[in-house]
């Protein structure tokens, strides 16, 4: 790219067949299948070390190995863990090294341990029907082949910090969660942490890097991380959490300097961006970076592209990789080897009836019934039907290493060892009006429900009462400065009980499938809620 344009910056093109992550070709190698689970593939370990092995086998001959030890988490930290990838790619290794802590500081980490993630990719042929991703939690070991993108050969991240991860968690007894941390800071100087859960394409990394709105002078949100979160119990019974990844592998279509000027200001410098367009002056272009799209561009294939050709200049799933030091409101708490002590929980997903606003569960069980629950309805952004709602638990259905119903228990016994535990919402930034029309403004105004959020946290505000948990009412909720009727508040926060009859319904396919592990816990809950619903 343009140097002066974008100092440090580079354009990669991938392969066209290589572009996402392969959750078909991802397996859990478990010596049985019922530990990986029914959600998750399973291949057995020695079945899957033959047939990868096989394709190994003289798949590096004639190209350059590189060997890359990194930390994921915070140099020093009890929580951070160690991996070593050997790749015979180097955008996987330029990569790493603004995903993670690379290098000689990882080794130095390590010392004479054995204690460190074993992983092996190779670029093979970029051949779909010759790739596989394949995890062996006993051996700590990673094996991937035939893909170079992110998810599938950016070994720590998904790989590690959360499939590996959560499987450690179970053993260790902490929690890797796919959660964005973020820090808020009021005009008083006092700060607070939370961590949230959304499915893809439900503005993630926008919240963990929201600029508050005018009325909230004085405030100040700032990012620990935007997509993984690793929480341990804390000598004061607090959850504790650090994010294990030093920078962000954002999505590019639809940001810019309106929707998230932060991830913007990211991107101006020492960014590798994965299939964007290309301007004539040696810039990039994505849809949604600006209003007007230029009169021409190399489109993500590199063919020469106009607002004629009726195609996408970057591809939709395009990416830029920016270290998170680039972030003009990362948290200096980032690095801090113990992390940081977490005073909420958020679950979210995209609903356009159902879910309220913004709801506070009863206790910890009732919480991790409401993230077990988590559904999201379907976007353009991935293929099949638009508009379906589909169970994403705690927006790690790809990503648990393990057995789900298994996880949830995980979840719940960590109730005895937390003393004095985050409170636990759920929130729906979508709810539509009868005409289709938002009932809340979203972005920046997000401030709003996260200060209830942390008011309630600390018993500071009030709220309502509902068959289904806490919700805030007129009053609760800042809304100065904001062009919302009562009744569109009354709407958006409104529990509807023929709603919630035919959501109880939906949620049965989740709980038939994890029948075999399912706690009895969240079985009882669901029933439980079931019946209020029938005493209204
Ligand atoms: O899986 S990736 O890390 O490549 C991106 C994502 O899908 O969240
Ligand atoms: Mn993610």
């Amino acid at each position: 790219l343009n140097q002066e344009k974008r100092p440090g910056c580079y354009l990669h093109r991938s392969d066209p067949q290589d572009v996402a992550r392969v959750e078909h070709l991802t397996f859990i190698c478990t010596p049985t299948k019922e530990e990986a689970g029914p959600t998750n593939n399973w291949m057995a370990p020695d079945e899957a070390y033959a047939k990868l092995g096989k394709l190994f086998d003289g798949s590096m001959k004639g190209r350059t190995m590189y060997v890359v030890p990194y930390i994921m988490g915070p140099v020093g930290s009890p929580m951070s863990k160690i991996g070593v990838e050997i790749t015979d790619s180097v955008y996987v290794v330029l990569n790493m090294r603004i995903m993670t802590r690379m290098g000689k500081v990882a080794l130095d980490q390590l010392g004479d341990s054995n204690d460190f993630n074993r992983g092996l990719h190779c670029t093979h042929e970029l051949d779909p029907e010759k790739r596989y991703i394949c995890h062996f939690p006993q051996d700590n070991t990673i094996w991937s082949v035939g893909s170079g993108y992110g998810g599938n050969a950016l070994l720590g991240k998904k790989c590690l910090a959360l499939r590996i991860g959560s499987y450690l968690g179970r053993q260790e007894g902490w929690l890797a969660e796919h959660m964005l941390i973020l820090g808020v800071e009021s005009p008083e100087g006092e700060k607070r942490y939370v961590a949230a859960a959304f499915p893809s394409a439900c503005g993630k990394t926008n919240f963990a890097m929201l600029v508050p709105p005018k009325q909230f002078a004085g405030w100040k949100v700032t990012t620990i991380g935007d997509d993984i979160c690793w929480m341990r119990v804390g000598e004061d019974g607090r959850l504790w959490a650090v994010n294990p990844e030093a920078g962000y592998f954002g999505v590019a279509p639809g940001t810019n300097y309106q929707s998230n000027p932060n991830a913007m200001k990211c991107t101006e410098r020492d960014t590798i961006f994965t299939n964007v367009a290309l301007t004539d002056d040696g810039d990039v272009w994505w849809e949604g970076m600006t209003k007007e799209p230029p009169a021409h561009l190399i489109d993500w294939k590199g063919n020469d592209w106009t607002p004629a050709s009726g195609e996408k200049a970057a591809h939709p799933n395009s990416r830029f990789t920016s270290p998170m030091t680039n972030n003009p409101v990362l948290a200096p708490e980032a690095d801090q080897p113990q992390g940081v002590p977490i005073s909420a929980i958020i679950f979210g997903g995209r609903r356009s009836t159902t879910v309220p606003l913004v709801l506070q569960s009863f206790n910890w069980a009732h919480g991790v019934y409401l993230g077990a629950t988590m559904g999201s309805e379907t976007t353009a952004a991935a293929t099949g039907k638009v508009g379906v709602v589909r169970r994403d638990p705690m927006a790690m259905l790809p990503f648990c290493g393990y057995d789900m119903g298994n996880y949830f228990a995980h979840w719940l016994s960590m109730q005895a060892r937390i003393t004095n535990p985050p409170k636990i919402f759920q929130v729906n930034w979508f709810r539509q009006d009868e005409n289709g029309k938002f009932l809340w403004p979203g972005f920046g105004d997000n401030m709003r429900v996260l200060k209830w959020i942390l008011d309630r946290a600390d018993g500071r505000v009030g709220a309502q009462e509902t068959p289904f948990g806490w919700v805030p009412r007129e009053g609760h909720i800042d809304l100065t400065g904001l062009d919302i009727t009562p009744e569109q508040f009354e709407k958006a926060t409104a529990i509807k009980p023929e709603e919630w009859r035919e959501e109880f319904k939906l949620q049965q396919e989740l709980f038939d499938k994890l029948a075999a592990t399912m706690p009895k816990q969240l079985v009882l809950q669901r029933e439980m809620l079931m019946d209020r619903l029938e005493m209204l």
